[in-house]
Parts: C-alpha cells; sequence; structure tokens
C-alpha cells in the first residue's frame, strides 16, 4: 500500500486550448504556482480487480480508467485499488484533476515500481490533465515545449507569495475544462491571438518570476486571466464561467491595488477567485474579501511543496 499527496497548483500565464497531436499536448506554454493548504490523498493498494473511490464513492470516472489504460501500454501494472480524496470541492474550478492525477502517477510509480524520475511523471500526469503536469513541482512551475514535461522555475521559500481563495459556490461546474477549450478552439474568433499572445506573456512572466517584480507579475496574471476569460466568452455557446460576486470580486481586489495594496487575481474555469498577495498584505486582503457579499468561504494558503509518496 502506497500513498501519496499533491497540492492543486493556479496558473498565473494559463492554457486554454490543446495542440493538435495526441497525448493532450496544450497549444501554448503555462507557469503556475503549487498551493500549499489544499491537497489529494491517493493511496493505492495491490487487489484482485481494479477499483476506483474517489471521496469515498465508488467511481468510473473515464479520464481516469483511459488514462490507467494508456499506462498500462508502455508498464506492467496489476490490478490496483485506487483511493483518492481531497479535502476541497472537486470539480468546481480548484483544479482537482491537477493534483489528483499528480497524486496518482506519484503513487503508482512508486508502488508499481516503474522508476519515473519527476518530469516523466509530470508528462504522464500531463497526458491525464494538462495543469496536472505543474503539481509535480512545488513553488513556480513551467509547463512548455518541447517535451510538454513540467519544470521548476522558483522554490516556495524563495518568493513566498499568500494566496486567499475565495469560494462562491460549491457546485461541480457546468462545462468540462477539455469540452471547453474544445469549443473554445473551434469557435472563438480570438483563439488565435490568444495562443500567439499567451506565448509571448510567458517570457514576459518568466523574467518578471525570476526578478521578484510583484508590479509586473500580477500586471501580466491579470491579463492572462482576462484573456482566458474573453475567449471562453465568445466561444459559442458562450462559456460563463462567473458569477456576480466573481465579478464583485474582481473590483474589490482591482480598488485594493489601485490603493497600493500588492494583489492581484486570477480565475480558472470557474467562479473562484484566488487572490494573489505579498504575505504582509494577506490580512488586510482577507479582511476586505470577506466583506464582499456572497463569499461563502475564504481559504487562506501559501505555496507549497511538489508531489510526494508520504507512506510507502
Ligand atoms: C490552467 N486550466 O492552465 C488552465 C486555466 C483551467 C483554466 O488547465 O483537459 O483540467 O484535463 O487537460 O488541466 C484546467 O484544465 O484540462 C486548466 P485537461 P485541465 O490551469
Amino acid at each position: 500500500m502506497t500513498t501519496a499527496i499533491a497540492h492543486p497548483n493556479i496558473a498565473l500565464i494559463k492554457y486554454w486550448g490543446k495542440a493538435p497531436e495526441t497525448g493532450n499536448v496544450p497549444a501554448s506554454p503555462s507557469l503556475s504556482i503549487t498551493l500549499d493548504g489544499l491537497s489529494t490523498t491517493t493511496t493505492v493498494m495491490s487487489a484482485q480487480a481494479d477499483q476506483l473511490r474517489i471521496n469515498g464513492e465508488l467511481s468510473d470516472d473515464v479520464k481516469v480508467l483511459r488514462w490507467l489504460a494508456s499506462l498500462r501500454e508502455h508498464f506492467s501494472i496489476p490490478p490496483i485499488h485506487i483511493d483518492t480524496a481531497n479535502n476541497f470541492p472537486t470539480g468546481a474550478g480548484l483544479a482537482s484533476s491537477a493534483s489528483g492525477f499528480a497524486a496518482l502517477i506519484v503513487a503508482i510509480n512508486a508502488h508499481c515500481q516503474l522508476g519515473l524520475a519527476t518530469e516523466s511523471c509530470s508528462g504522464w500526469a500531463r497526458q491525464g490533465s494538462g495543469s496536472a503536469a505543474r503539481s509535480l513541482f512545488g513553488g513556480f512551475a513551467t509547463l512548455k515545449p518541447p517535451n510538454w514535461q513540467a519544470s521548476p522555475l522558483l522554490d516556495a521559500k524563495d518568493w513566498p507569495l499568500s494566496i486567499i481563495i475565495a469560494i462562491t459556490d460549491t457546485g461541480r461546474k457546468a462545462v468540462s475544462s477539455s469540452a471547453g477549450m474544445e469549443r473554445s478552439r473551434n469557435t472563438s474568433p480570438f483563439y488565435p491571438a490568444w495562443i500567439e499572445q499567451t506565448k509571448t506573456m510567458f517570457h514576459a512572466a518568466l523574467d518578471a518570476v525570476q526578478a521578484h517584480d510583484f508590479s509586473a507579475l500580477a500586471t501580466l496574471a491579470e491579463r492572462s486571466t482576462l484573456n482566458m476569460h474573453a475567449v471562453m466568452l465568445s466561444s459559442q455557446p458562450t462559456l460563463l464561467y462567473w458569477n456576480g460576486t466573481s465579478i464583485a470580486l474582481m473590483q474589490r481586489i482591482s480598488a485594493l491595488r489601485d490603493s497600493g495594496v500588492p494583489v492581484f487575481f486570477t480565475i480558472d474555469a470557474g467562479p473562484q477567485i484566488k487572490a494573489v498577495c505579498l504575505p504582509e498584505a494577506a490580512d488586510i486582503v482577507a479582511k476586505s474579501l470577506g466583506e464582499v457579499a456572497g463569499v461563502r468561504q475564504l481559504v487562506r494558503t501559501g505555496l507549497g511543496a511538489g508531489a510526494r509518496v508520504v507512506d510507502a
């Protein structure tokens, strides 16, 4: 029996759209921060037949089962029980598939002695879910060509940032990320510009992180979020992942920054708002976001470590 833990990550330069080749390859590079407080814990044990449990319930999640089948085309993996649980809402724009596939490949790699290096685990995690590739590493990570395995960029301790997640709705999203990306690629008139712009912004963001330039990173990260949501909104049918509270939170964070507070927002395919700030601003940001009507819960966290085995 082997247990692994992984944390979700939030992309600051986002990926939304896949390349034409097989293997779940993104169409553009991305840069992320791995979180600390939220986690997926996954236990793998040898069994008579495969079984998957997600948050205690038996599941036949097609994404996981297909991924396991493709892993078995390359490695000898006996029947296993997989028991995986998140300490945060699943499928609600909090990157549960990122921490999920990262924890799963790390647990299987150790349990079945596949002998994969972390970068190779990242490549396998990506085939399950693009963003999962980045959760193999802690702190700041990138996912880029040519091999589309993630790489560590900066350690969590080298530039500690605080993250305040404002949860506005815990329901599952109506359109999955994979389906949404395909819809955007096929129908948004802005999609080609989005991909080109992301490549440029990715390089600028690498410089901002290496220089610890919060203000430059804030501008780039908010532009990446808004460009991605512009592509989502201009897809047909439209992909509107926000609710009214999401918009109120964006306005609140913009007002805070205008008043000199070092904070910016980032939003994935869901209605939750993630505020990223320098640690000294975390109290004031949390207090301010907590006052916005419609916020159900605030989760405060920092930058965390990469996926790892915790019990073998
Ligand atoms: C990202 N997202 O870069 C972007 C920003 C959400 C918005 O990658 O189809 O679950 O499984 O590869 O990784 C979420 O999509 O999609 C995602 P698949 P994934 O984090």
